[in-house]
């Protein structure tokens, strides 16, 4: 198997600058001698060229309410982003796209569903299933599924759908903190929903194998989504929306060690990663080593 890494440095869906580094930061914590490890090959296509916020309307980033901020530039990113992530799946390689913030998934879902029916594992604290009038902030990485998924008013942009992608192959892991009418959105819609609760319940064998089994269901691979702030952030402080009670580094592993069993992962993003906000780039090596399980690294 080759799994092509393709970074995606931009920070322009959410308000904290340094996630823009978190492909840098993945990489310097030893991503391909983990894959290595994990026994597969690894190619770096390298990064996307994306533009500092700087150089950008400054406008952009206070919108009036009912807007997405950096529309424009996050259509330019995922559009670019797809564009790979499409091109190396049709090459019979498994892109791993490093954010970058989640808005990054826009381009990764959006290229992987390009010609085939795919399913997403969503590993985050978060939802993000906000539409530009629902948002509370604007922020446009919590809003990708929603995008992906077809939802919202996105002045008149179309990259915001991947019709390869249907809810009832949408599963959740690790939901702590929805928004009231995300929550409902959540409800109402025909995706999958495991809680922090669930996973104190069930435990995390039985939880992430079920949101396999909904996300593989009847499609031709599956998109993992991997969000650092799924973890606890006693273990994952470099991210920019922590929340506590996260999952932690025992559950983490095996849960990337079932996805490695699944054969069906089709791509793969690991987002969030912050390291202005680390400490000594311990979020960044996690993010690597949980990489290498979800490719096929056991830990003992
Ligand atoms: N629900 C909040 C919002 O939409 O602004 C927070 C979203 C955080 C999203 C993070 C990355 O997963
Ligand atoms: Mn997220
Ligand atoms: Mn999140
Ligand atoms: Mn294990």
């Amino acid at each position: 198997m080759t799994v092509r890494i393709i970074g995606a440095p931009t920070d322009y869906g959410q308000d904290r600058r340094g996630v823009d580094m978190g492909p840098s930061a993945i990489r310097y914590a030893g991503l391909s001698d983990a894959l290595s490890s994990a026994g597969v090959d690894a190619a770096d296509a390298g990064d996307l060229a994306v533009p500092r916020a700087e150089e950008r309307d400054p406008d952009a980033r206070t919108p009036s309410t009912g807007t997405a901020k950096f529309l424009q530039e996050i259509e330019e990113v995922t559009t670019a982003l797809a564009d790979r992530v499409a091109d190396s799946v049709a090459a019979g390689e498994t892109p791993l796209v490093l954010g970058g913030d989640h808005s990054v998934a826009i381009g990764s879902l959006s290229g992987s569903a390009r010609d085939a029916e795919v399913g997403a594992v969503w590993f985050d604290a978060h939802g993000d299933y906000n539409t530009p009038s629902t948002s509370p902030s604007g922020n446009v990485h919590g809003m990708p599924l929603a995008a992906v998924l077809g939802h919202g008013d996105w002045e008149g942009v179309e990259w915001a759908n991947a019709p390869g992608l249907r809810e009832e192959n949408v599963a959740y892991v690790g939901l702590r903190a929805l928004d009231d009418s995300e929550r409902e959105a959540i409800r109402g819609s025909e995706m999958t929903a495991y809680t922090m609760s669930d996973i104190d319940e069930r435990g995390i064998t039985d939880v992430v194998g079920a949101a396999l089994t909904v996300a593989a269901d009847g499609v031709d691979g599956v998109h993992v989504s991997l969000d650092m702030d799924w973890l606890d952030p006693t273990i994952a402080p470099g991210v920019g929306t922590p929340v506590r009670g996260g999952v932690t580094y025992r559950e983490a592993h095996h849960a990337m060690e079932l996805v490695a069993e699944t054969d069906g992962v089709r791509s793969m993003e690991v987002v969030e990663v912050n390291p202005v906000l680390d400490e000594s780039n311990e979020t960044a090596e996690l993010a690597t080593e949980l990489v290498a399980s979800a490719f096929g690294k056991r830990i003992l």
